[in-house]
């Protein structure tokens, strides 16, 4: 390709969000963002991000729009350089981004948004690339990304290379396999003000607990992951909400502290324990941010989505079962 071809390089990929059972925080490289631990999500159907992507000889700059806002580049730059590296290409692009849910509130609009752009980039250059490649590429965006490149149940690798290679995401068991259903209570759809990446920096450097959260993320995975293979519901969501608190745990006490949560996400909590008391089966988790998502089998969505909703500061709950690989929808 020899960049001469402007105003037909363009391709839109659709990707879904996720959630980590098993979390990820901390990077064992920042400039290759290699995450210092590996993770096991769950791709969610109800949240997705559409993103277009535009090489045009008519650009100067590359252009970031999202939800209809012009945004600061950042780090899609360093997807799209490493596409025009492979591709040979020399033209700009223009990157316009869709979320269906809140941007930057803790519910991984980073996983999707990096998903969907390394899987459209890819196309819109004409290039080809394995599932794997494709992982590895969404990981230099954000490393939550990885995962978002497969549906179901998938596995991070932290890897051990220090060019970070063998830090990809692959598929752990279909979604189909073992449906399950995610109940997302949201408390507060602003952005977070900690970021992520930030907050995780912030953690590694201060939080006397950083380094046995890291030692210990093996182990945790490989109970995550027989579980997982098991279809054992109790022991995934006591896993889960174990990785969960171990999580909060190094954030609280990161200094300055990073507090996630807010009242409802609180209440939350004790809600969804109370229903289990009450003999349902379900887990909670939170990320880097107040929402709260609650685990079930899908036929005791509605009792959950019913007892998250009744929480004052509950704004929304949104139902999801689990989702598919990114995926490329149109090209051009
Ligand atoms: C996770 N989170 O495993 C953890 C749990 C949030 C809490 O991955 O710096 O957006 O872009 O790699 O992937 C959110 O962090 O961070 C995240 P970067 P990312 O899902």
């Amino acid at each position: 390709m020899d960049g001469t071809i402007g105003g037909d390089l363009t391709a839109r990929a659709r990707a879904h969000s996720n959630i980590a059972l098993a979390k990820y925080w901390g990077k064992r490289d920042a400039t290759l963002n290699v995450p210092a631990v590996g993770s096991i999500s769950i791709t969610l159907d109800a949240l997705h991000t559409d993103t277009t992507v535009s090489f045009d000889t008519g650009l100067a700059d590359d252009e970031l729009w999202l939800d209809g806002r012009e945004q600061p580049v950042g780090k899609v730059a360093v997807v799209l350089d490493l596409v025009r590296e492979r591709a040979g290409l020399d033209l700009r692009a223009r990157v316009v981004s869709e979320n269906n849910f809140p941007t930057g509130a803790g519910l991984a609009s980073s996983a999707s948004g990096f998903a969907a752009l390394a899987v459209a980039a890819t196309a819109a250059a004409g290039i080809e690339a394995t599932p794997r490649e494709s992982s590895v590429l969404a990981r230099r965006g954000s490393a939550s990304a990885a995962r978002s490149i497969f549906g179901g149940y998938a596995e991070l690798h932290a890897g051990s290379s220090p060019d970070g290679s063998d830090s990809f995401a692959e598929p752990l068991l279909e979604g189909e396999a073992w449906p399950l259903s995610v109940v997302v209570a949201i408390t507060d759809p602003g952005p977070k003000t900690v970021s992520s990446t930030a907050g995780m920096q912030a953690t590694s450097a201060s939080s006397p607990f950083y380094r046995p959260w890291v030692e210990s993320a093996p182990a945790g995975l490989d109970r995550m992951r027989a579980a997982i293979l098991a279809h054992d519901l109790e022991t995934v969501g006591e896993l889960a909400e174990h990785s969960c608190l171990a999580l909060h745990s190094i954030m609280l006490t990161t200094r300055p502290a990073l507090i996630y949560w807010n009242a409802a996400t609180v209440a939350g909590i004790h809600a969804v324990r109370a229903l289990r008391a009450g003999g349902l089966p379900v887990y909670f988790t939170i990320d880097a941010g107040p929402q709260l998502k609650a685990l079930c089998r899908p036929e005791d969505a509605a009792a959950v989505s019913a007892a998250l909703a009744a929480i004052p500061g509950v704004a929304e709950t949104r139902t999801s079962t689990l989702g598919p690989a990114a995926r490329v929808v149109s090209k051009s």
